[in-house]
């Protein structure tokens, strides 16, 4: 054991919004950090969260969906995923392997990555007749030559462990950056911020999630070892307020009650979680409000 050399680095998870990356990011890590929905677009920041073991620390850095955007709050998302095309020790391209192939997508992305990309193909779990994976790996195959091509299924889990060894072969040698008990470098506060949003994402519809945004006020660790949290969620008009609190704030409880549990597991305390809706008209084409929230 003691030959093994301690592998390093960072690793960017790119694609197509609604692919899967972020599932799988929380996969790896074996913990929720990032929210997951099945709308497009529901990750809007460049997070990393870290995997350490007895010979590695992986930094896997997740993105938004990288798609045509017209809003401002869209171009900065997509900014922010381009910035992690490059600065890294190895690109993992997630396509999700129900959809057709992209060809000139996959093919400017490989060109402008600064490192080595295997291609992660995801949601096989959905490919029916089986065969299906042998013609969509020659697809990819004669598209680029990518040292890796791994199918995978981030919300089964399987082939995950082997994706992950993969990656540690293709990084290099190097000191840990992070403490090894440590999932991401960003702090609780914004990662509760998410889990709330993530509820957000999953209970509402039409342009409600993304008009949308959380932010923690207070987080207070009392002696009883009860966190105390206060978060508002902003959204961009009273209609919306009007769909999030809901009829008689049942909406708003939903909310609540599906954030708590998430953010109890997280932290291993109890919780005590209280939401305010504020309405902040057209915050997501302002620059200021973009900036303050980590958007910009
Ligand atoms: N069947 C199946 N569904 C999956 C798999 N991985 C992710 N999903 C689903 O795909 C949807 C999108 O997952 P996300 O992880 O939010 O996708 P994303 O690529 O991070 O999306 P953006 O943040 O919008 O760019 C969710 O409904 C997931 O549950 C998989 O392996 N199999
Ligand atoms: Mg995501």
């Amino acid at each position: 054991m003691n030959d093994t050399p301690f592998k390093a680095g960072f690793v960017s998870i790119i694609g197509r919004p609604n692919v899967g990356k972020s599932t799988l990011l929380n996969r790896i890590l074996g913990e929720k950090i990032v929210a997951v929905s099945d709308k497009p677009q529901t990750t809007r920041n460049v997070i990393r969260g870290i995997f350490s073991d007895k010979t590695s620390q992986i930094v896997f850095v997740d993105t938004p969906g990288i798609h045509t955007a017209r809003t401002r709050i869209n171009r900065a998302m997509v900014d922010a995923a381009m910035s992690a095309v490059t600065g890294i020790d190895l690109m993992l391209l997630v396509v999700d392997s129900t959809e057709k192939i992209e060809e000139k997508f996959i093919k400017d992305i490989c060109l402008k990555a600064g490192a080595a990309v295997y291609l992660v193909l995801n949601k096989i779990d959905q490919v029916t007749p089986r065969e299906m994976l042998f013609s969509l790996i020659e697809g990819y195959t004669s598209l680029y030559d990518f040292p890796e091509i791994i199918p995978v299924s981030a919300q089964t889990g399987s082939n995950i462990q082997r994706l992950v060894d993969l990656v540690r072969e293709k990084l290099p040698e190097g000191e840990p950056l992070f403490p090894d008990d440590i999932l991401t470098d960003l702090p609780e506060k914004f990662i509760v911020a998410e889990l709330i949003r993530e509820k957000v994402f999953r209970l509402t519809n039409r342009e409600v999630p993304y008009g949308a945004a959380v932010v923690v006020e207070a987080f207070n660790e009392r002696e009883n070892g009860l966190v105390a949290i206060n978060a508002i969620i902003m959204v961009e008009r009273d209609s919306h307020k009007g769909i999030i609190i809901g009829k008689k704030g049942t909406m708003l409880k939903k909310i609540g009650e599906q954030a708590r549990h998430d953010i109890e597991r997280l932290l291993g305390t109890r919780v005590y979680l209280e939401l305010f809706v504020q309405v902040q008209e057209r915050w997501t084409e302002r620059t200021a409000m973009l900036r303050e929230l980590g958007y910009e």
